[in-house]
């Protein structure tokens, strides 16, 4: 489990700088530290994260200013806010800082009470904007990934997938018959079999890297990377079978007595030139028309 405290990344090339700034930030952070830049960029993109980096200037390999740069140029890691502590203390030093996106800038000798506040007030700005992006990125209804997550991740799996010619699949998920559901059973019912079934299928794709985020509606979409269509086809009949067992009446539903689902999947393959990723997505959405026509409850690629 996460440690409460926020967490601290100090980096200063002497021990003594390090132990300084330790000392008096230790009671309300967890601290990490480094001593040059690989081991600063090292902790910096190890999960999870530090929550703000205090950072020297002048070091022998790498200079903070460069270090700076680095994590500023990393999409993963470029919202961790950076505060220069430094012994440089012309006005263009400071300016340098805060062009290269530091959030700071402290010159020594520093005064330990304002140190200690703005490290506060860079660390409560750094939760809130966390905060604010868990809440973007996760479905009010079923607090699974919402559609905003689901395109982000595709875009990135999209990418890393062609550089590494692996195969990516998709496969998208609509509940049969829902509306008679809503209309027989009432909203609130009808919200709560969409929380049951976005928990039963998110349940269901084992590796880390999977994904299952609510489309819309009473649609859900699953990204699975590296799998090919036989892993797919594993995962999308564990996922009928998760809804068959949850076993929610539907009285109204002309293919079943209860709650079942439709699945339509694409499989970009490994090694065949890549189209898009929105062909990857027309492709499963063309399958999951035909799954409906066919007359629901099914697969079909
Ligand atoms: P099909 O088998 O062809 O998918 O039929 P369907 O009835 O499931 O599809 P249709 O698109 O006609 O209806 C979808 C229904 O999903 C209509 C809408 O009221 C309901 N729905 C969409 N979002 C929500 C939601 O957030 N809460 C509830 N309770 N219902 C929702
Ligand atoms: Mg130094
Ligand atoms: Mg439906
Ligand atoms: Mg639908």
């Amino acid at each position: 489990m996460r440690e409460q405290r926020p967490t601290l990344l100090i980096v200063d090339d002497q021990p003594a700088n390090i132990h300084a700034l330790a000392k008096l930030l230790k009671d309300d952070y967890r601290i990490i530290t480094a001593t040059n830049a690989a081991k600063a960029l090292e902790l910096a993109r190890r999960e999870p994260g530090p929550d703000l980096i205090l950072l020297d200037i002048l070091m022998p390999d790498q200079d903070g200013y460069a270090i700076c740069r680095e994590l500023k140029a990393d999409e993963a890691i470029h919202a961790i806010p950076v505060i220069f502590v430094t012994a440089l203390d012309q006005a263009q030093d400071e300016a340098k800082g805060l062009q290269l996106g530091a959030a700071d800038y402290i010159s020594k000798p520093f005064n330990p009470t304002i140190v200690r506040a703005r490290v506060h007030n860079q660390v409560s700005l750094k939760l809130k904007t966390d905060l604010l992006e868990q809440i973007a990125l996760q479905d009010g209804l079923t607090e699974i990934p919402n559609r905003r997550y689901f395109d982000r991740k595709l875009a990135q799996e999209w990418n890393r997938q062609s550089r590494h010619q692996q195969p990516l699949s998709l496969l998208m998920i609509d509940i049969d018959h829902f509306k008679p559901y809503n209309d027989h059973y009432g909203h609130g019912a009808g919200d709560d079999c969409l929380r049951r079934v976005a928990q039963a299928l998110q349940q269901v794709p084992k590796r880390a890297a999977d994904l299952v985020a609510r489309y819309g509606g009473e649609e859900f979409v699953a990204l699975l990377p590296e799998t090919d269509s036989i892993g797919a086809r594993q995962v999308a009949g564990r996922m009928q079978e998760a809804i068959h067992a949850l076993a929610l009446p539907h009285a109204y539903s002309p293919v079943a007595d209860r709650i079942t689902i439709s699945i339509g999947a694409s499989v970009s393959l490994a090694g065949q030139p890549a189209t898009s990723s929105e062909a990857l997505k027309q492709a499963a959405d063309q399958a999951l028309y035909q799954a409906k026509e066919q007359g629901r409850n099914r697969l079909v690629w």
